[in-house]
């Protein structure tokens, strides 16, 4: 049976283990989809077409720290900037902390920082929530369990279900309608010699949110039945190149997968393309790097930036190939469970 996401929430919980706090923070890192989440089968609970799978960022990410207040508002403070208290990151974070009133109702400062290079044009909601869902579970007393929380994040952001982790996590889709088997877990095998490149296009913001765009390309595009099966088949090799640390069938799987994932994309109504030009010609500047023996892949989210994806032996070859090109070690960073 489906539930609303307050109910959900608090079927969610774990288990509660001490009573609330004047303030606490957490740090959760970015992550890059390998098997990509899109389209959602219930947008009230974000619960995914099809399990994904990521890798983590290591020590790039948000932290977040939350503080109770004597207010009638929440105040938000993003990079040092206090936001105003009617713009729609503030409602959405609000919106967030308000299933967390349902069990004491306090006013927070939620104060917030990314690491993550402006440059580098990752997305933070992924990080941002699973930040503020650990931070707020250790504010109210909660024990730091991975699926529990996981599933929490979840109901801020799709992606951040799979935040809570370093290295690799895996999004298991769930088949009940309330969503208490929706949730990431972390992968066992670490691949120490991976690393993820990041290309940047442009900075200029989307001009369609993942969640607009996912139900544009659910609802219109003709080759979005063929994705959900295309995903798991994806995700299952994928997960056996982990098991091989095979750097080949790895990352021509991610890419196959995220062009598949943008292929639904254009085929929508109204198109829906995010790249640009410079995108494409790094694709072929990846497919010519390739072509001369140099093991390197790409994967694209819903934006025009690349993200390389290579083992650390070929890092020079491709550093010289790709000005501009930021190097990230999934492997260096903190467990965010852990703290
Ligand atoms: C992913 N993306 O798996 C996919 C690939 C973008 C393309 O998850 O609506 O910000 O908050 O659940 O998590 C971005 O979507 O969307 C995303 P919501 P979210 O990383």
């Amino acid at each position: 049976m489906s539930l609303s996401p307050s109910d959900a929430f608090l079927s969610y919980l774990p288990k509660r283990t001490s009573s609330l706090k004047v303030s606490a923070e957490a740090f959760a890192p970015s992550n890059i989809a390998l098997c990509k989440y899109w389209g959602k089968r219930d947008p009230a609970l974000n619960l995914p077409v099809n399990s994904s799978l990521s890798i983590s960022l290591g020590s790039l990410g948000t932290s977040t720290r939350v503080t109770v207040i004597d207010s009638d508002q929440d105040q938000v403070v993003l990079n040092g900037q206090v936001q105003a208290a009617d713009s729609a990151f503030v409602r959405k974070c609000s919106a967030f902390v308000d299933h967390f009133r349902q069990i004491e109702p306090v006013r927070v400062r939620i104060e917030t920082e990314n690491n993550i290079p402006t440059a580098a044009g990752l997305a933070s909601s992924a990080s941002g929530f699973a930040a503020l869902t650990l931070a707020l579970a250790k504010l109210y007393g909660y024990e730091l369990v991975g699926p529990a929380l996981s599933r929490i994040a979840r109901m801020g952001s799709g992606s951040a279900s799979r935040s809570l982790y370093q290295g690799f996590a895996e999004w298991e889709m769930g088949a009940k309608d309330n969503g208490s088997d929706s949730q990431a877990i972390a992968l066992s095998q670490q691949w120490p010699s991976l690393r993820v490149g990041v290309l940047e296009v442009t900075r200029d913001a989307k001009t369609v949110d993942s969640r607009s765009g996912m139900n544009r390309t659910t609802q219109t595009s003709h080759l979005y039945s063929a994705w959900p099966q295309q995903a798991k088949e994806n995700l299952l090799t994928l997960k056996a190149a982990i098991a091989e640390q095979d750097i080949h069938q790895l990352g021509a799987t991610a890419e196959q997968n995220a062009l598949s994932m943008h292929a639904t994309m254009v085929s929508s109504w109204p198109p829906l393309l995010y790249w640009q030009p410079d995108s494409v010609k790094l694709m072929h500047q990846v497919w010519q790097c390739r072509e001369s023996g140099v093991p390197v892949y790409f994967t694209m989210d819903a934006g025009p930036n690349l993200k390389l994806l290579f083992e650390e032996s070929a890092q020079s070859d491709i550093e010289a190939a790709f000005t501009g090109l930021e190097v990230v070690n999934p492997w260096a960073g903190p467990c965010p469970l852990n703290d």
